[in-house]
């Protein structure tokens, strides 16, 4: 999603870095390259602007000028002010202090608002919290049926209408009626789209508002159309009061301009971000941990929260201990490798890991299941002994190894350097994480792949 911008702006700090001192014309060329690079990403200008001007009233004083190390002290600034740009906090729902909570989903046709309601009454579920659904797109009947299928795909209860219910209103102040009964605690109203915004359109929404007094109305953007998901957002919050954002498809090739522009233009907050189409692609959005990623810091955090939300914590737990205790063998090794084949594709996986040596490398690489079936087989070809003292393996155990497990002395010998390449890839993770201080050592860690 960022690649471009983050490569280039990493390429300006490593240049500013090379300058030894700072001065007034280096920083300039920096700030100009900058400038460039979010530009290029398709962040809106007046956005860029602002955010250059803040960059520089901060970078041009004394104190960095002169500061022992300018070059991180600048990168500081821009981290910061990223952090600023994509809403500074994260921005959680709001609830209604009377239940049920209202949100209606608002956006243009195909912008994901079906799939993000679904996705939202999942996160909400699992937060403890009791939603319901209700589709009012009375104009096109799949739309409401394609609620109803992910509605049972997420296990929450979808208010279905009657034969007389025809208008979007009387839909929904019935699925309130009926969340009242059932007692649930969130009604999430996903609404038709247009095309383009039009007066019918916007009547109708308001007519919604009115009745239902949402406590949030949030705007579903297509990351896909950059700028013009920007600028309906900000029409939609001219005409409608929008509370807040999520931005769907941004598991696509967008630049991530609108990501970065609709904050400072809509003066709303991103709340979630949709990463593909299944109902479990939703995540929150954490500015400085998207910042943090732009810049190539790696994004640990968001990385924590998605292996620990996979694998279960036990086994986390013991894989953590293990680490630390240095006695991380081959039988863990295939443990975690059974656990990590859960999460998928291990690019999404790596596009959170800090960009830096080895791990860059491996950003795009993918689970390939039989590879991973060929490293169970190789592993459970080994006695227990050998498991647990891998130094032992010498020739004649890899060619016996081989033959066992189907494969070659050569798939073996791979498996072995994955493995210790794995171990010391892990002992680096635990550094960097470590620098994260407090915060982190309260989490467990997980283990990493090592293909
Ligand atoms: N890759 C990807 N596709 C998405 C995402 N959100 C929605 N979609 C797809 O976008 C299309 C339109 O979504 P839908 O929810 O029907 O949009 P609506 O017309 O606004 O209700 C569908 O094919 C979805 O699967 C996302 O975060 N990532
Ligand atoms: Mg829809």
């Amino acid at each position: 999603m960022f690649d471009n911008l983050s490569d280039k702006l990493q390429r300006v700090f490593k240049n500013l870095r090379g300058e030894g001192k700072l001065t007034t014309a280096n920083m300039e060329e920096a700030l100009r390259e900058i400038r460039v690079a979010l530009l290029e990403a398709d962040v809106h200008f007046k956005v860029v602007k602002q955010f250059i001007e803040q960059v520089k009233e901060k970078a041009m004083g004394e104190e960095v000028l002169t500061a022992l190390s300018p070059g991180q002290q600048v990168v500081k600034i821009v981290r910061d002010e990223l952090t600023k740009m994509l809403g500074g906090h994260q921005s959680r729902l709001r609830f209604a202090n009377e239940p049920p909570t209202v949100i209606l989903i608002v956006g243009l046709q195909g912008s994901g608002k079906t799939t993000s309601s679904a996705k939202l009454a999942r996160v909400l579920s699992k937060e403890d919290h009791r939603p319901q659904l209700v589709s009012v797109d009375v104009y096109r009947p799949a739309a409401r049926h394609q609620l109803s299928i992910l509605a049972k795909n997420v296990n929450t209860p979808i208010y279905e209408g009657t034969a007389e219910e025809s208008k979007p209103l009387d839909l929904a102040r019935s699925a309130r009626r009926e969340a009242v009964q059932g007692g649930r605690d969130i009604l999430l109203v996903d609404t038709a789209g247009r095309q383009h915004i039009d007066e019918q359109l916007m009547t109708e929404l308001h007519e919604l508002k009115e009745a239902l007094n949402p406590t949030e109305i949030l705007f579903v953007a297509d990351a896909m159309t950059g700028q013009d998901a920007v600028r309906s957002a900000e029409e939609f919050h001219k005409r409608l009061g929008i509370t807040g954002v999520i931005l769907t498809k941004m598991d696509g090739d967008a630049r991530g301009g609108a990501a970065l522009s609709i904050r400072t233009i809509t003066g709303q907050p991103l709340k979630y971000v949709g990463v593909g189409e299944k109902t479990d692609a939703l995540e929150a959005f954490h500015p400085d941990r998207v910042a943090s990623r732009i810049l190539g810091m790696g994004d640990v955090l968001s990385l924590l929260d998605k292996v620990q939300a996979e694998i279960d914590s036990k086994t986390a737990e013991k894989m953590q201990e293990k680490l630390l205790s240095d006695d991380f063998t081959l039988e863990d090794f295939r443990d975690q490798i059974k656990q990590i084949r859960k999460l998928g594709s291990l690019g999404g996986l790596m596009e959170l890991m800090p960009q830096i040596g080895p791990l860059k490398d491996l950003k795009n690489a993918k689970i390939d299941e039989s590879e991973v079936n060929r490293v169970v087989a190789i592993i459970d070809s080994m006695t227990p002994h050998e498991r647990r003292n891998h130094m032992l393996i010498n020739g004649s155990r890899r060619r016996r190894i081989a033959k066992g497990s189907g494969t070659s002395v050569q798939d073996v010998n791979n498996l072995l350097k994955q493995y210790a390449q794995t171990r010391k890839m892990m002992k680096s993770f635990i550094g960097q994480a470590g620098m994260l201080g407090k915060k982190f050592s309260k989490m467990k860690l997980p283990g990493l792949p090592g293909f």
